[in-house]
């Protein structure tokens, strides 16, 4: 196997003998043949042959393949089965054969042939469009898509199928795939604020509520609303790990009085963290880490997440996880309450914009710091905690993504009134702050790479990918991306996006805060 998606992978160069994830090298070949499948329906689809089916197969089929979403093999091999009768592809008949055809079209095969730069600029596009095929999944879901969107993925898949790809061509496809991504997450706010409302400041408590428990985790908010209507008045709290947090601030999912709290940290923390947590667990989206023994009959997947062994619901239909609720001890106690705050999407930053423009002007709040991505379990990642803990008291932090939990229950005070933490909520939600930012630099009358605003992103997996595109696309300059960069972006192509853009390498917090205090 060869993968080197995500920021954990092996050696920051590439997993080779086992996933630093848990995927095994028989998952990964799928995974491989997966996106090949998709590539090959988009041949098909550019030629005239595009349906409504397989639209919606390739933004599956990629999301599928996202870091932390899908580990099972047997149900891997049965959509690379499904996605063979949209496009002209053969499968082999059996486990091993569909191995070895995964491996022939996996990321060495091309290596061999294209070279590392354009393969990995391949795979930037590749990675670009898994993210975005995320957050489109999760607007259609709700309802929400665009034609134009399915179109692109066509399109760009497509033409990573081309012999003779070039840098400058490749180059301007992943600038492409920022700008659809942006209407993408324009839908999914759309999605999101449309079904349920626009978030507002909310407290969270973060300690135990005595009583039998769910723990709901990943992003999908529609899983959450479902799981809050089938729970009410069975005695069950239910409480938000991970991404899930920022749900709290929704009006119509925090109108549910049994939606408790948040437990627990980032994704990277789940497996000591359910084994204590006394009651079921439900994963929506990315990220699933291997469970445990002593907590497997009592973990259940939907959606596209799945692990060998791990019971999955696919009808929406909740009731074995409120059983296997029922049967668990629940707290015994409730604990001192405990808030943090959540709920700081673009329309409740947007109506305190006087008072925050005010503050600027005043010399009261001088700069903004927009600390926010995914996280992870490799050593490093401290730098954000430092970074944050570091921030001047006359500065404030937006943050997303579940890189928060390195500082989200520190205490960072007020500026005037203002919190000087802001959640602006998921990864999903980066179109917020991007709203935000954009609004700012309207009422400051410039453009956004002149605002008193720095950007210190963190990356794990292919969402922080599509993101950062899109930033890219915006034309925004002097992002710092850590903790280490990805492996698929060889040093030309540093290069070429410090020279556009001057991206650079987080270093020290110390040393970075004092340079975007410079600027
Ligand atoms: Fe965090 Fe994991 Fe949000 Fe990423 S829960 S790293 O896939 O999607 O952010
Ligand atoms: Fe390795 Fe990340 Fe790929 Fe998993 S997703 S195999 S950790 S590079």
């Amino acid at each position: 196997m060869f993968c080197y998606q995500c920021e954990q992978t092996a050696q920051c160069s590439g997993c080779t003998s086992f996933g630093v994830c848990g995927k095994d090298p028989e998952t990964a070949a799928l995974q491989d043949l997966l996106v090949d499948v998709c590539k090959q329906i988009a041949v098909k689809a550019q030629a005239g042959g595009r349906s409504r089916e397989a639209d919606l197969f390739v933004m599956e089929g990629l999301f599928t393949t996202v870091t932390n979403v899908n580990f099972d093999p047997d149900d891997i091999a049965m959509v690379i089965r499904r996605g063979a009768k949209l496009c002209d592809f053969e499968p082999a008949a059996d486990m091993d054969g569909l191995v070895k055809q995964g491996e022939a079209v996996g990321i060495e095969s091309r290596k061999n042939t294209l070279g590392d730069d354009i393969t990995g600029l391949q795979e930037l596009i590749l990675y670009g469009l898994k993210g975005m095929a995320a957050y489109a999944d999760h607007a259609y879901i709700l309802g929400k898509e665009d034609d134009s969107v399915f179109a692109f993925f066509h399109e760009a898949l497509a033409s990573l199928k081309q012999d003779t790809p070039t840098v400058d061509a490749l180059f301007s496809l992943a600038m492409k795939v920022g700008e659809v991504n942006l209407t993408v997450m324009g839908l999914l706010d759309e999605a999101n604020t449309g079904t349920y409302g626009h978030p507002v400041p909310t407290p969270v408590n973060i300690n135990a509520v005595k009583g039998k428990a769910i723990l709901i985790s990943g992003h999908d908010l529609k899983d959450l609303a479902l799981l809050l209507e089938q729970t009410e008045g069975k005695g069950i709290n239910i409480y938000t790990h991970g991404e899930m947090l920022p749900c709290h601030g929704y009006p119509e999912l925090k109108k549910y009085k049994h939606l408790v709290g948040n437990y627990g940290g980032a994704w990277q923390d789940q497996r000591a963290e359910f084994e204590a947590f006394p009651g079921a667990i439900l994963m929506t989206t990315n990220c699933i880490q291997k469970p445990k023994e002593n907590y497997k009959a009592r973990i259940f997947t939907c959606g596209l997440v799945q692990w060998p062994g791990v019971q999955h619901i696919d009808n929406g239909d909740f009731s074995p996880v409120i059983e296997a609720a029922l049967e668990a001890p629940g707290f015994p106690e409730t604990e001192p309450e405990k808030n943090i705050m959540v709920g700081f999407g673009h329309n409740a930053v947007m109506s305190v914009a006087p008072t925050v423009i005010d503050a600027v002007k005043s010399g009261a709040l001088k700069h903004f710091f927009l600390i926010g991505g995914c996280d992870g379990a490799k050593s490093g990642r401290n730098y954000y905690t430092d970074f944050a803990e570091a921030v001047p008291d006359d500065c404030a932090i937006l943050t997303l993504a579940c890189g928060k939990y390195r500082f989200n229950k520190l205490e960072f005070g007020e500026i005037g009134g203002i919190p000087r933490l802001l959640d602006i909520g998921q990864c999903n939600d980066a179109f917020s702050a991007i709203q935000i930012a954009i609004a700012l630099a309207g009422a400051f009358d410039c453009g956004v790479n002149d605002l008193p605003l720095s950007m210190i992103l963190s990356w794990y997996e292919q969402k922080a990918i599509c993101i950062l595109l899109t930033l890219l696309h915006l034309g925004i300059k002097d992002i710092k991306v850590g903790p280490s960069l990805p492996a698929f972006i060889t040093p030309p192509v540093l290069n070429v996006l410090v020279e556009k853009f001057n991206i650079a390498p987080t270093t020290t917090a110390e040393a970075d805060l004092a340079q975007c205090l410079g600027n």
